[in-house]
């Protein structure tokens, strides 16, 4: 019999295993399998992405006769459709493997509970909860968006010391050294959508792609670029609709059709949005993109459009990296939030992390329970 810490250890291993599809499943979720018979582990497998087989078949093909009698742990409650791949529930019960131990159940409508029930119904004993926690971790933006419609917001910003992000004449550049920027690269491969406003096109022209060194270069996965751009000012000729991967340009609903069209030439995709304020409704933008299975968002823009996202309470978690320099209180502020006058209207957040990496300090936080300014 397998005791708790065996349990959790197991568990801790499929979680491990699931992590490695971190940049790869998109849309689908991290998921990892470990198949167990007599203390020993017969099978392993994890979901590397969309179309191939889920963890579970991984494992029970790995296993092969040994899984019968064996006991699943799976980092998420095995699915009961047909959808691009067969039910993994069918699949385990198929196989004879005896329990199942899942860390939580799949918020997914044409699975939750059901996967369980169909173990269940045949015979198969089955518990859900264990290092749930860890779990949610792994999928931050499925689980949202299975949940709420809406996909999980991260907010990438770099500053000084000070909080300053260039100088008043605009002079920028990198603030942040090597490492830092070799973070935001992992922080785009994993996100399904990277989004910025139309003023960092037009100033900085940058290629928001991925480019991890590693063995799968030219494999790699490109998120989603999406520029807001009211009035359609983005360049026909912007540096981004040159790589590889897709860009979205989304718009206001009376953007001219000739910019529309010239960009449908340049290879970009086009949406039209309402506006709010005489902005794109942001609060819509994020629908548009979780109805485009968008999980996981990283903004990588300028005060304003960063300002606007926080005070419309639209952000999950802000990740700041911070550099070991003074700007002086002549450069420009993080982010701009106009509607912020008194002391009481601040933005609170909690810390969640804070390390260093190379010179620099990275800072995540979440939003303290809801606030918004608008
Ligand atoms: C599992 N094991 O490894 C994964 C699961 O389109 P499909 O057939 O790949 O199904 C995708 C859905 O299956 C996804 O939305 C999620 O609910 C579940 N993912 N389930 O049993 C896995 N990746
Ligand atoms: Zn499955």
């Amino acid at each position: 019999m397998t005791g708790t810490a065996d349990s959790a250890h197991f568990m801790a291993r499929a979680m491990r295993l699931a992590e490695r599809g971190l940049y790869t499943t998109d849309p689908n979720p991290r998921v990892g399998c470990v198949l167990v018979r007599e203390g020993r582990i017969v099978g392993e497998g994890w979901h590397r992405r969309a179309g191939e087989p889920h963890a579970e078949r991984i494992a029970l093909a790995a296993a092969g006769e040994a899984a019968r009698g064996a006991t699943a742990y799976v980092t998420l409650e095995p699915c009961a459709h047909h959808g691009r791949t067969p039910p993994c529930a069918t699949g385990l019960v198929e196989a004879g493997v005896a329990r199942v131990v899942a860390a939580m159940n799949d918020p997914n409508p044409r699975v939750a509970g059901q996967g369980v029930a169909i173990l269940r119904e045949a015979g198969v004993a089955t518990s859900v909860g264990l290092l749930a926690a860890e779990a949610e971790r792994l999928n931050p933006g499925f689980l949202k968006r299975m949940r709420t419609g809406l996909p999980y917001v991260r907010c990438k910003l770099a500053m000084s010391l000070d909080g300053r992000t260039a100088m008043d004449s605009g002079e920028s550049k990198w603030i942040t050294g090597e490492a830092a920027r070799a973070d935001v690269q992992r922080l785009r491969a994993r996100s399904s959508a990277v989004v910025t406003g139309i003023n960092t096109v037009l100033t900085d022209d940058p290629s928001l792609n991925v480019r991890l060194n590693g063995d799968d270069e030219g494999d790699t996965r490109q998120p989603l670029r999406v520029v807001l751009d009211t009035r359609l000012r983005m360049p026909p000729r912007a540096h981004m609709l040159r790589l590889a991967g897709a860009t979205l340009v989304v718009c206001g609903e009376h953007a001219s059709e000739e910019a529309e069209a010239e960009l449908r030439v340049a290879g970009a995709d086009v949406q039209r949005l309402p506006q709010l304020g005489g902005r794109i409704d942001l609060q819509r933008l994020l629908l548009a993109l979780a109805a485009r299975e968008v999980n996981e968002v990283l903004i990588e823009s300028g005060a304003v459009l960063a300002g606007a996202m926080l005070a419309a309470g639209l952000v999950d978690e802000l990740i700041v990296y911070q550099a070991p320099h003074l700007l002086g209180d002549a450069a420009r502020g993080l982010v701009r939030l106009p509607g912020l006058e008194r002391l009481d209207d601040r933005l609170r957040f909690v810390f969640v992390d804070a390390r260093r990496v190379g010179d620099d300090m990275r800072l995540t936080l979440r939003p303290e329970p809801r606030q918004a300014l608008v």
